[in-house]
């Protein structure tokens, strides 16, 4: 018996995840695309269990590259946005990051929520997914998008904040920029940590958090989440 062939979607999913992905979700995200991007209207959502450091952007990019790969070989057009866009100083791509963000791709995907903490939080993974996100108009069946926040009373990221930046508000897909983080405070606090230890590393609220958490940490000195 003929086996069924596989549609876009599942060629796609299935090579990521075989070459390192950990989760991968598809987005209909015609609604939050405007000016020279908006003909790209699904995104494929890529994450891996990693902290965002140097190693882990060479992974993301080289699965990004992997999808594009096989939008070329269909004929359809893509734009591919780098997990640290912000740092591709003057390029087309840097001034894409605050207009379209790796998250809105992540929640559309229903990949998960944005917790409190103001990162993706996946039930299986937490806030641990490093993301990236390739825009396409490939004709992708999208999975279905996550509209509120899950976190309900827990507080741990805010209450162990070291800077106070986590407001406690809660995220819906209503009203998605509501001020969860005050972004100064962190920034400034990172870059405080940086003049001391040489890397800009806090990431309490990733490791605080109880989704996708390993049972037993200490929660005194906790490791840091990333660069
Ligand atoms: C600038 C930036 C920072 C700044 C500002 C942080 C911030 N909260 O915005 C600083 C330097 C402080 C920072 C710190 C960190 N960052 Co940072 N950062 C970015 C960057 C480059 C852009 C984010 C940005 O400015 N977006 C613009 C604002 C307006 O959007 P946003 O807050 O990101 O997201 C909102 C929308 O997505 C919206 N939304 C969600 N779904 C939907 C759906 C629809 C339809 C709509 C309309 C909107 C919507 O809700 C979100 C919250 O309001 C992204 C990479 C990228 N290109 O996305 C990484 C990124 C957000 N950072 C990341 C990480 C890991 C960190 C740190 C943990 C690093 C560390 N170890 O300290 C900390 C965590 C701080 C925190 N708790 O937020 C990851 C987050 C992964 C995750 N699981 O969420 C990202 C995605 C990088 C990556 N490629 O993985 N970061």
């Amino acid at each position: 018996m003929r086996q069924r062939q596989k549609n876009l979607n599942e060629v796609i999913r299935d090579d990521l995840l075989r070459n390192g992905a950990t989760v991968v979700g598809f987005a209909d995200v015609s609604e939050v695309l405007s000016g020279e991007i908006s003909h790209l209207k699904s995104a494929v959502s890529i994450g891996i269990n990693r902290n965002l450091n140097t190693e882990t952007i060479k992974i993301l990019l080289n699965l990004q590259k992997r999808v594009i790969r096989f939008l070329r070989e269909g004929g359809y057009h893509y734009l591919s946005i780098p997990p640290d866009s912000d740092r591709c100083n003057g390029t087309f791509i840097s001034r894409l990051y605050p207009l379209f963000t790796h998250k809105i791709a992540a929640t559309s995907a229903g990949i998960g929520w944005i917790g409190k903490n103001g990162l993706l939080i996946s039930p299986e993974y937490g806030p641990r997914l490093s993301l990236a996100t390739v825009l396409t108009d490939a004709p992708l069946v999208p999975d279905r998008p996550i509209l509120k926040s899950q976190c309900d009373s827990c507080n741990l990221c805010r209450d162990y904040c070291p800077t106070s930046a986590i407001t406690g508000k809660e995220w819906s897909r209503e009203d998605p920029y509501v001020e969860l983080i005050k972004k100064a405070l962190c920034d400034n606090y990172k870059k405080k940590i940086k003049t001391i230890e040489g890397k800009p590393n806090c990431g309490l609220c990733i490791n605080i958090c109880p989704y996708g958490r390993k049972k037993n940490i200490r929660v005194q000195g906790l490791q840091g989440g990333g660069e």
